[in-house]
């Protein structure tokens, strides 16, 4: 009997700490998705034909709160990478930089556009048609994150 007790023990033991497994990790989740400060909106990404693996998204970041907030990073449903980049004029010719942030002002707000700051998409998967939807996941300074649907327009023969 005195074993059987001990197993019995044992097992209320192990799923004990089973539970607190499961509560620490949904409250890891939790924090991790804290919605952000920051919203987004008119998102929107350039069309990409077949074989091409790179393109750009765009967007107006707008802070609601009164500290100021940077975005520092983000994954693409559709791609393996994303960078921040921004894009400006140095002797003349335009050229593109990854960037560590973006920054987006206290109760104010960022525009990720053309010629200026953008996300470069790196190893897209598959062709980006227009109206389709791709989903964007951004995370900020504050560990907080913001879930964004950007729609595929067609930008012909522009850069990024
Ligand atoms: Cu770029």
């Amino acid at each position: 009997m005195i074993p059987n007790l001990i197993l019995r023990h044992a097992s209320r033991a192990i799923s004990i700490a089973a539970v607190a497994m499961v509560a620490i990790t949904f409250a890891a989740s939790q924090v991790e998705a804290q919605q952000s400060s920051v919203v987004v909106r008119d998102a929107w990404v350039r069309e990409a034909a077949a074989g091409r693996a790179v393109t750009g998204a765009f967007m107006i970041l707008e802070n609601k709160s009164a500290t100021a907030r940077a975005l520092v990073r983000g994954t693409a449903s559709v791609g393996d990478t994303l960078e921040l980049h921004e894009m400006k004029r140095t002797d003349g010719m335009m050229s593109m930089a990854p960037v560590q942030r973006i920054e987006v002002p206290a109760k104010g707000e960022t525009a990720l556009r053309p010629g200026g700051y953008h996300l470069m998409l790196f190893g897209l998967k598959k062709p980006l048609v227009a109206n389709d939807t791709i989903q964007l996941t951004l995370t900020f300074d504050d560990g907080s994150t913001a879930q964004v649907a950007a729609t595929v327009r067609s930008m012909q023969g522009r850069m990024p």
